[in-house]
């Protein structure tokens, strides 16, 4: 247990892990103080490289993709298609093919949804989901559940915020679900869940797994062959890519036998008045102009994090958040939601007495400091825990020491100001 008090742990600062000069937004005020971004699990900030990458690309070599001979058409096309390369090799996919570009996390998963399960389950069937889902990952499948006549069933979240494993491994054996869908870190709790052992349990009983990566992509290193699993969903916008792109990873025979998800351009091989047939992967899956811009933005930030690595990333992060544990620790009437902090990735939920947590983020706000506030997209979590909402702060790449310090004393003000 490290024991060092406040004003020691301030004399060994952690610095950024990037260059803070690389993201412009850091630079500006927030009520004339500096403004202290501790809110990327909701959509991190854009270094200059992501930035420049995507006006370079708009400014020189725009036009619509896989469009016939003309020049510009074909660098556009080689410049989203180089992006797909990139992402493919970032999550070590066997293939650029297995690398379909979304909107974001939450159509990764739709399309799932939408495609295998409304062609795979019968009514009867399990999906297994487990309490500390964000609704993401809950939603797509009540509503698939609801066409389908399958049932839902979730796993249950222990009071120091882990997932019940035993009850897991339970309830694989008596429900024997088609699929497993399970968030790869809380953005809620911070907590780990140990994805591929048991996604190794899950295929032990015959169902497959998709992962939730929208919180753990931007912050860890992962590798889809390690893990075994059958689908990845993850965001452009939470790993300093821009918005509006998104991927979904699949196992290239499930992806080839799904059938498309939205119908139009670029998804067909042949289209007669009666019937159509479709394209190869991936873009069977993508219709209709994608996110061209934004794909070359993905890629210079999937750049950006490989050089920083991954493995760097994530032991930034986890010193980040060792340190706000610590000193969130000694500000009284504080509660701390979710494991110790060398079983979480690098977020912090927390309530400050019984002020509420949107006033709280306001009163953090007039001090510069930006943390989300609220259920977090995770109801079912916030029942589980009786709170109707928290405060969050979460932590990356730009992040310091001090970014904690300055939220740890705005929330002093704060109780001075609640006068607990
Ligand atoms: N899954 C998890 C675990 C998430 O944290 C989020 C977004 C999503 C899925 C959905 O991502 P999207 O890009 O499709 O919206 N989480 C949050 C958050 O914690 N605060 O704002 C968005």
């Amino acid at each position: 247990m490290n024991t060092t008090t406040r004003d020691e742990a301030v004399s060994v600062p952690i610095q950024a892990l990037a260059p803070r000069a690389d993201f412009p937004i850091l630079d500006r005020l927030v009520n004339d103080k500096p403004l202290v971004f501790l809110d990327s699990a909701a959509s991190a900030q854009k270094p200059a490289q992501v930035l420049e990458a995507m006006d370079h690309f708009a400014r020189t070599s725009y036009a619509n993709i896989h469009r016939g001979a003309y020049r510009l058409s074909e660098e556009a096309t080689n410049a989203y298609e180089m992006a797909r390369k990139k992402v493919a090799r970032f999550i070590n996919a066997r293939s650029a093919r297995e690398i379909i570009f979304t909107r974001n996390a939450t159509e990764a998963i739709n399309l799932v949804a939408r495609t295998w399960a409304d062609e795979q389950l019968a009514a009867g069937d399990v999906i297994l989901l487990t309490q500390m889902e964000h609704h993401s990952n809950i939603v797509p499948w009540q509503l698939a559940a609801q066409r389908r006549g399958a049932r839902l069933v979730y796993v249950p979240v222990l009071d120091d915020g882990e997932l019940d494993l035993a009850e897991y491994a339970r309830l694989l054996e008596q429900e024997r679900p088609r699929l497993v869908a399970v968030t790869q870190m809380s953005n809620v709790l911070g907590t780990l869940p140990p994805v591929a052992e048991m996604i190794a349990q899950a295929h032990a009983t015959g169902a497959l797994v998709l992962v939730d990566g929208a919180q753990s992509v931007p912050h860890q290193p992962v590798d889809v062959r390690a893990l075994d699993c059958d689908f990845l969903a993850f965001s452009g916008h939470k790993m300093l890519g821009p918005s509006g792109i998104g991927v979904l990873w699949g196992r290239r025979d499930l992806l080839e036998a799904m059938s498309p998800f939205l119908g139009g351009g670029d998804m067909i091989r042949e289209v007669s008045l009666d019937s159509s047939t479709w394209n190869d992967l991936p873009w069977k899956f993508e219709a209709g102009t994608p996110a061209i811009i934004e794909a070359v933005g993905l890629g210079a930030a999937v750049d950006y994090l490989a050089a920083l690595g991954m493995e760097n990333v994530h032991a930034h992060e986890r010193a980040l958040t060792a340190y706000a544990l610590e000193q969130l620790a000694q500000v009284p009437d504080l509660r701390v939601f979710g494991p110790a902090a060398e079983r979480r990735g690098g977020v912090v939920s927390f309530t400050l007495g019984d002020i509420h947590a949107h006033d709280l983020a306001t009163l953090l706000d007039r001090e510069g400091v930006a943390v989300r506030a609220g259920h977090h997209c995770a109801q079912p979590l916030m029942e589980r825990f009786d709170v109707a909402a928290t405060a969050r702060a979460s932590f990356y790449v730009y992040n310091t020491s001090e970014d904690i310090d300055v939220l740890v004393s705005a929330l002093e003000k704060a109780r001075t100001i609640f006068a607990f």
